[in-house]
């Protein structure tokens, strides 16, 4: 995998790399050692107290009875301040505007935290295709000859082949369909490792999904989910954060969270406010 820093990154060449190469780029140095330590510890704090969330993909888990060992924690900007600081980092920022347009907003942040022993997943493809193994519920015709999704993964522990680091098939993001049994995916798949604070940036198209922990530590990680402005989030952030906290929102954070595209609206009233010539 194609990695870059802070100063070498080249959002011309990462988005050719995420739309027609191999649908993944790896960044380190962009977050500081105190960030992700405070990351882990409010993640941690969070699904110690409260493991049992809603996760996706699980499969065999269930029956296995592990999920419990594969955690989530939601809404992370309204758990503490270093995840807008993420969420906006600049370096990402310049990439996304590129890949999914100038006023892409955020889908979700969450954490995937996978304990010791913990499940994998099921190779999938991510929000809004990730109901795609419907495809006649979309759009006919739909591809990924342009982007509806880009995945940040930032690294809180070492993602190894031990711990479940994300595995993923290089260049299947072009393809726009899940895997069958008869796509060998876990043959073809490579895994998307990195230490604490490395951050990976995928088409989400591209088929993945985290593997099992056979390590002795935990496998945490910030999982965002960015989206062109025009389609529907998958959490609903406004609603869940603090007035306070989107009374203040900065720029960056208020695209994110999709306050500078309106719709829907109801155009009769808007219609009565232009008239009124307050917009
Ligand atoms: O945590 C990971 O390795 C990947 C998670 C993922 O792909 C998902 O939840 O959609």
């Amino acid at each position: 995998m194609k990695t870059y820093t802070a100063e070498t990154s080249d959002p011309e060449a990462i988005v050719a790399e995420l739309l027609t190469g191999t649908g993944a780029v790896r960044f380190t140095g962009l977050f500081t050692d105190g960030e992700i330590a405070e990351a882990r510890r409010i993640i941690l704090e969070h699904s110690d107290r409260d493991a049992a969330k809603v996760t996706h993909f699980q499969g065999a888990a269930e029956a296995a009875g592990t999920i419990a060992l594969q955690r989530r924690v939601w809404n992370l900007l309204a758990k503490g301040e270093v995840f807008s600081r993420m969420a906006t980092h600049p370096v990402l920022m310049e990439v996304l505007r590129r890949f999914l347009g100038t006023g892409f907003i955020m889908g979700s942040i969450a954490a995937n935290r996978i304990l010791p022993g913990g499940p994998g997943q099921e190779p999938h493809v991510d929000y809004p295709y990730w109901d795609f193994h419907a495809p006649e519920t979309h759009p006919t015709g739909l591809n990924a000859s342009f982007p509806m999704n880009a995945q940040v993964t930032i690294i809180l522990d070492p993602f190894t082949e031990a711990s479940g680091a994300t595995a993923y098939v290089p260049g299947t993001q072009k393809e726009l369909r899940y895997p069958t049994e008869a796509d060998d995916f876990h043959g073809r798949a490579e895994r998307m490792l990195g230490d604490p604070g490395d951050t990976i940036l995928f088409f989400g198209a591209a088929w993945h999904c985290a593997m099992p922990n056979r390590s002795d530590h935990e496998r945490c990680a910030v999982l965002t989910n960015y989206l062109p402005k025009w389609v529907k989030p998958l959490e609903d952030m406004p609603g869940a954060l603090p007035a306070d906290f989107l009374a203040a929102a900065a720029p960056d954070l208020r695209q994110l969270l999709g306050f500078d595209y309106p719709y829907p609206e109801v155009l009769d009233t808007a219609a009565a406010v232009n008239a009124e010539g307050r917009t």
